[in-house]
C-alpha cells in the first residue's frame, strides 16, 4: 500500500470540512424518503461527485442506459448514516440503484443490469467476442488496480502538475494504457468499443479523471481518450456538480 510518503501530498492537500450532522441528517431522511411508495421509479445513492469513482461509475451506467433517476446523496463517513444503510442493503456502500421494487448494488451488476433492462442502449457491444471483451476490462477495473486507486485517488477538483507517480501506481497506469491502446486499435475509438461508450468506459472514466488531476503524461491516443470522455455530456454533468461540493478531504491516499 502505498504511503504519503512514498507519493508526495499535492501542495494543496485541504484539511477536511464536514457538512454540518444537520444536513447529513437531512440528506439521510431524503435518501430514505426516495424509496417510499410513490417514490420515482429509479433512486441512484451516491455520495460525493468529487470523490467517489464508484458513485461516478454508477451515474455514467445509468445516464449512458437513458434511465430517467433521481438521485439521493449520503455521507458515507457519517456513522448515523452508515447505520442507516446497512439497515437497507446488505452492502452499505454505493453507488446503489433502486429501480422499480428492485435494490441492486455493487457497479457491475449495476452496469449488468441496466444492459438486461435496455440492450439497445449498448452497454455492452453487439458482437459476441468485443462483448467478452467488454466484459474482460469493465471486470479487470472492478477487481484490481488498487495501486493506482491508493496513490491517485480520484479529486476532480484538484488539479496537481508535476505530480510524481509512485512506482506501483505505474504499473497500474501502464496495464490501463495497454487496455485502451488494444481497445482503440482494434474498434477503431473513439470510445473503447467504437462509436458509442459502452460499461468499460464508465469503468474506465474516473481513470481519465485521475490522469487529468495528477498530469500523468499520455501517449496522443490516450489523451484523446480523456479528452473524449471528459466531453461526455454526462461526464461534464458530473464535474460541474463535483467543482461546487463544499467539502474537502485530507485523506486523499484512501480508497474513494
Ligand atoms: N465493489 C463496489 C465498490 C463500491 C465502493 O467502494 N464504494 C465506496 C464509495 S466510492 C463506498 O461506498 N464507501 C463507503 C464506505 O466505505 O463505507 C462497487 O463496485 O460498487
Amino acid at each position: 500500500m502505498p504511503s504519503a510518503t512514498a507519493t508526495p501530498k499535492p501542495a494543496t492537500a485541504p484539511g477536511r470540512k464536514k457538512a454540518p450532522a444537520k444536513a447529513s441528517a437531512k440528506a439521510a431522511t431524503k435518501a430514505l424518503a426516495a424509496q417510499e411508495p410513490g417514490a420515482p421509479a429509479a433512486v441512484l445513492t451516491l455520495s460525493s461527485k468529487n470523490y467517489s469513482s464508484w458513485s461516478l461509475r454508477g451515474y455514467l451506467l445509468c445516464r449512458l442506459a437513458g434511465l430517467a433517476f433521481t438521485e439521493a446523496r449520503v455521507s458515507a463517513d457519517d456513522p448515523a448514516i452508515r447505520a442507516e444503510l446497512l439497515l437497507q442493503s446488505s452492502s452499505f456502500l454505493v453507488p446503489r440503484l433502486d429501480h422499480e421494487g428492485l435494490r441492486i448494488w455493487d457497479t457491475l451488476a449495476i452496469a449488468e443490469y441496466l444492459h438486461e433492462w435496455k440492450p439497445e442502449a449498448g452497454l455492452l457491444p453487439r458482437d459476441r467476442a468485443a462483448r467478452a471483451h467488454c466484459r474482460s476490462i469493465s471486470g479487470e477495473m472492478h477487481s484490481g488496480f488498487a495501486n493506482l486507486r491508493s496513490a491517485l485517488p480520484m479529486n476532480i477538483k484538484a488539479h496537481h502538475p508535476g505530480f510524481k507517480v509512485w512506482a506501483g501506481a505505474q504499473g497500474d497506469i501502464l496495464r490501463i494504457v495497454a487496455i485502451w491502446t488494444e481497445c482503440l486499435g482494434t474498434y477503431g475509438g473513439p470510445y473503447l468499443f467504437g462509436a458509442a461508450p459502452t460499461m468499460a468506459d464508465a469503468m474506465y472514466a474516473p481513470v481519465c479523471s485521475r490522469f487529468t488531476t495528477y498530469d500523468v503524461p499520455l501517449d496522443p491516443q490516450s489523451r484523446a481518450y480523456c479528452a473524449t470522455m471528459l466531453a461526455l455530456p454526462a461526464m461534464q454533468d458530473w464535474m460541474a456538480a463535483a467543482r461546487e461540493e463544499p467539502e474537502e478531504m485530507e485523506e486523499l491516499d484512501v480508497e474513494f
